[in-house]
């Protein structure tokens, strides 16, 4: 008997302990503050002090808690948790006039949400363009059960800098005529660059670039990644650039990706990884036997003319002396070769397990991305409707049932022109702005098809990661051209696409993405180029409204605008 009630005991103190899942919880103080990203001074957004912000470290269904502090004397903020699923949190999603009012200065909000599966991701601010500023950090939720071998992990956050300060960018970026803010000072890993010199540079014959003179200690001197010989690391790679797209690549060895934004994938052997804003890769790196050896890792821009140097660290061996490695740094591949870039991406394929997506869906959504004009501003649209986001945040008005809040008409669901020519200038350049908002009902599934095309001088097509918040979506695949209706659906990979939050759109060409929508809320769904979001670049996905009006949500991510008065007219202090 007294067995059985040990035994019984054992049980259920196991089970009690493997449901009891942790509470990960911190307060952060957000303010600008002095630093020295690329060994010149500038001003970042600091969280605690720090640049960039702190790792939070997670186990799969922990709960995690943020009190962020607005100490910034006069601007609001939020904070985004960038691939966190937010199921049944909403109002957390941290993206502001979408799920929330700003923070105003002085005040504090909580975040609480489940991080419900393991995966890389990062967290960024999500109001104007304080991401640009250093509002940043790394989010690792790991699994109990880690399906992954590996010795040991590092994590790489890479990002793009600016000497010229966010409000005079933004400034520049809506003004008419728009004056362009340039390519980025300075590419950061962990937040560490160095402008205007180059720790490579004794290769440069032609001594063109100063060798760089930072002390052990500086802000900006980059952190060397310390490896035994003979074992197999993790590399958690995020990439938080406002514009750049990325190649990273580690002189001497292969990488083998296994991870992208948070899902295993097929795992696959290169020599580098392109990685565009909003993108998350977790790669396994095998070192080799020689313990005294040491190796450039490189970051540099592709897609876009480079006018910034590489990023540069090392990766050293144990017994290897902190001096430079004895070779060049692995050179970038060229910028525009597009084609490099897709067959990386058709490269990516789901690990075996994951569900496939349903053989058809319910919806369609075609979205032409355009440059265009509003009244000489340049504008960036989706379906000739430029997103301009409305001061109360869509998931308030939705469910207060506050249908001034926002323009109720939902942009077209097709690009109406259907013999638009996406190869030349838009003919008629001028746009209409709007909430840009698609309504879906609960438990359907969705294809979005995004369409490329020609902007408004010279024969350019930009890239664009567009990037969904509350969700992952499958990849069903990319074309050159003008998608057909009705015959490019059967080109579509529905065996093994990938699961991702951020794919990328390629110049004149299209990609295709279905999800479910299983997660009543209101998401933005957007290209992650800062200034292109900025000008307009991005749609809303309300979802399930019908269950937004019983969902709990804090009054306090509402109170502004519209919402704001119905919270007080309710009588609620
Ligand atoms: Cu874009």
């Amino acid at each position: 008997m007294a067995v059985i009630v040990w035994w019984l005991l054992t049980v259920v103190v196991v089970a009690f302990h493997m449901a009891s899942a942790a509470v990960v919880e911190s307060t952060w103080e957000v303010e600008y503050k002095y630093w020295w990203p690329d060994c010149k001074e500038g001003i970042v957004m600091a969280i605690n002090g720090q640049f960039p912000g702190p790792t939070i470290d997670a186990v799969a269904g922990d709960t995690v808690i943020i009190h962020v502090v607005n100490k910034l004397s006069t601007e609001g903020v939020v904070i985004h948790w960038h691939g966190i699923r937010q199921k049944g949190t909403p109002w957390a999603d941290g993206a502001a006039g979408v799920t929330q009012c700003p923070i105003n200065p002085g005040e504090t909000f909580t975040y609480k949400f489940i991080v419900d599966k393991a995966g890389t991701h990062f967290y960024h601010g999500h109001y104007g363009m304080q991401r640009s500023a250093g509002l940043y950090g790394m989010l690792i939720v790991r699994s109990p059960k880690e399906r992954l071998i590996y010795d040991g992990e590092f994590n790489l956050l890479l990002s793009d800098w600016w000497h010229q300060s966010i409000h005079s960018q933004e400034l520049a970026l809506s003004s008419r005529p728009m004056r362009w803010i340039g390519e980025p000072q300075s590419l950061l890993i962990n937040g560490r660059g160095q402008f205007n010199c180059s720790q490579a540079a004794y290769f440069n014959k032609g001594g063109e670039k100063d060798v760089c003179t930072f002390k052990e200690n500086d802000q900006c001197a980059p952190q060397t990644l310390r490896v035994e010989p003979n074992r197999v690391y993790r590399l958690r790679i995020a990439s938080t650039t406002a514009l750049a797209s990325l190649n990273l690549a580690v002189q001497g060895h292969q990488l083998v990706v296994v991870e992208a934004d948070g899902n295993y994938v097929a795992p696959f052997t290169v020599n580098d990884i392109d990685i565009y804003s909003g993108e998350t890769y977790s790669v396994l790196l095998k070192t080799n036997a020689l313990p005294s050896n040491k190796y450039w890792i490189s970051v540099g821009v592709r897609g876009r003319e480079p006018k910034t140097p590489q990023a540069l660290t090392v990766l050293n061996y144990v017994d290897a002396t902190e001096s430079r490695p004895s070779h060049p740094p692995p050179v970038t591949p060229i910028w525009n070769d597009t084609d490099r870039s897709k067959s990386f991406s058709k490269k990516i394929f789901a690990a075996k397990g994951y569900p496939k997506p349903p053989e058809k869906s319910h919806d369609q959504l075609i979205l032409l991305n355009t440059q265009n004009l509003y009244d000489d501003y340049t504008k960036w649209s989706i379906n000739n409707v430029s997103l301009s986001v409305p001061v109360t945040p869509y998931l308030g008005s939705i469910k207060y049932g506050l249908k001034s809040a926002y323009d109720l008409k939902s942009p077209a669901k097709k690009f109406t022109v259907d013999n638009y020519d996406i190869m030349k200038p838009p003919p008629n350049p001028n746009t209409t702005k709007g909430s840009g908002i698609y309504n879906f009902p609960f438990g359907i599934v969705v294809d979005v098809i995004l369409q490329n095309a020609n902007v408004l001088k010279g024969v350019i097509s930009e890239i664009h990661p567009w990037h969904l918040h509350g969700h992952d979506f499958w990849v069903l695949g990319y074309g050159d051209g003008k998608f057909k209706p009705g015959i490019d659906e059967k080109t579509f990979n529905l065996k093994n696409p990938p699961l991702r939050n951020t794919v990328v759109l390629y110049p004149f060409g299209w990609t295709a993405l279905r999800f479910i929508t299983d997660n009543p809320g209101v998401w933005f769904f957007h290209c992650h180029i800062e200034p292109h979001l900025h000008m307009g670049m991005g749609v809303v996905f309300a979802e399930g409204v019908d269950r937004i009006g019983k969902m709990e949500i804090p009054d306090e991510a509402l109170g502004c605008g519209l919402t704001r008065k119905w919270l007080m007219n309710r009588g609620r202090p």
